[in-house]
């Protein structure tokens, strides 16, 4: 079949609006016609060449929401008709660290994954007879998208799917780093760097653990308005602050129970680290850093017992917390439309780039 998608065709050059040839679904698969979806830092990462991981030419997009239309041979958990959120952390319950119970990082098919391809080694998306690689196994800047039956959850289909979208990363990321990776207690204290996306997420998600103080870090001042709005207890300004991690180990009285950086800059995921508390305090690194970068502080910092950790899709098993987290939504738990800033047409989506770049944004999402 055809399908209109945004292509990224090279590093560094904006996306192109193209008429895809898609292939159908194969064993285990399922077609799945996307809906909504939204932009996501990540996306702006890999389209400006900083992915290790990045391959041109392909189909980003890795947040969005779409029905099911098709299903290969040997699919049983959905079927045409379904509503679905695509999973880049997919939950197939039968690999080692599946079986494990002690991580989120299904191991199924993460090797093509990485490589732009569907789980047999070839892609389904073609462009003049040339392959188009496949992105975090979504491809949610395509009209129709193919995917693996692991990597679907299945929603209720009351959901709205300009909003359901985001679940498909920054809500559950930011959220779930909060009640998955971090857990986060009644009465903690946390310290939050970057207040986009997902950081805002991260705050609501202290809120809804009935965290104490929730301190936002960002050097855009009007993220101060926008963590209020989730709440965020205090706002400090790099920009404006001399001694940043000495500053916030002061006002939080000895540092934070938990920090979160949102950011990807290695200079901030230090800061956060060394504001957590001596003896106990937590960092959890959320943000995805450019390719050859690298973390560093003094070790004494970890041998007084400040604890260095990171999280993917915040911890969360796709199939199974994902409707749980579109259930929350529903049910007024947590907030999605107020962070949806900008919404347009797939023609519009180099639009969503432009305003991430230039901090006017916290989600934009294109609908089909
Ligand atoms: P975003 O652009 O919406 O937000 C980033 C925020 O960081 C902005 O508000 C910006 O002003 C702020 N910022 C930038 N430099 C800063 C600094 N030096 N100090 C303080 N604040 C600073 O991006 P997003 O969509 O929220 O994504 C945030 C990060 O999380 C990205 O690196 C993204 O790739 C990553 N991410 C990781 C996961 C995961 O599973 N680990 C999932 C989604 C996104
Ligand atoms: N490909 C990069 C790493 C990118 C990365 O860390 N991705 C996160 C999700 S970001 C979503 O917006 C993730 O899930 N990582 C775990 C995984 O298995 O990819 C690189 O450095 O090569
Ligand atoms: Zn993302």
């Amino acid at each position: 079949m055809k399908t209109r998608a945004a292509v990224a065709f090279e590093a560094k050059k904006p996306l192109e609006i193209v008429e895809l040839d898609l292939e159908g679904p194969k064993a285990g698969e399922v077609l799945v016609e996307i809906m909504a979806t939204g932009i996501c830092h990540t996306d702006a990462y890999t389209l400006d060449g900083l992915d290790s991981e990045g391959i041109f030419p392909s189909v980003l997009g890795h947040e969005g929401a779409g029905i099911v239309r098709e299903v290969g041979p040997g699919v049983t958990s959905v079927q045409p008709g379904d509503h679905v959120i695509p999973l880049y952390t997919p939950e197939c319950r039968q690999c080692k660290s599946c079986l494990s119970g002690k991580t989120n990082l299904c191991t199924a098919i993460r090797a093509t994954q990485g490589k732009g391809l569907m789980p047999d080694g070839t892609t389904r998306f073609s462009y003049k007879g040339q392959p188009i690689y496949h992105y975090m196994g979504c491809s949610t800047f395509s009209n129709f998208t193919v995917l693996p039956e692991i990597a679907v959850a299945k929603i209720r289909t009351d959901a709205p799917f300009d909003k359901a979208c985001y679940v498909g990363c920054g809500v559950t990321t930011g959220v779930g780093a909060v009640v998955n990776t971090a857990q986060v207690q009644v009465g903690d204290n946390v310290v939050v760097f970057g207040l986009g996306g997902i950081g805002l997420n991260v705050i609501q998600g202290a809120k809804m653990a009935g965290a104490d103080m929730i301190v936002g870090v960002d050097i855009n001042p009007s993220k101060k308005e926008w963590g209020e709005k989730f709440g965020m207890t205090h706002f400090v300004n790099p920009k404006e602050t001399a001694d940043v991690v000495a500053h916030l180990v002061e006002l939080t009285d000895g540092g934070a129970d938990y920090s979160f950086d949102c950011t990807g800059n290695t200079d901030v995921m230090r800061q956060a680290l060394e504001c957590c508390h001596r003896g106990w305090g937590t960092s959890v690194i959320i943000g995805v850093a450019e390719a050859g970068k690298e973390i560093s502080t003094r070790p004494f910092q970890l041998v007084t017992g400040r604890n260095w950790r990171g999280t993917a899709f915040g911890g969360a098993k796709g199939r199974t917390d994902v409707p749980k987290i579109v259930d929350w939504y529903m049910n007024g738990k947590i907030q999605i439309d107020p962070m949806i800033t900008h919404v347009m047409k797939l023609d519009k989506i180099n639009d969503a780039f432009d305003l991430m770049h230039a901090g006017e944004s916290i989600r934009s999402v294109v609908v089909y």
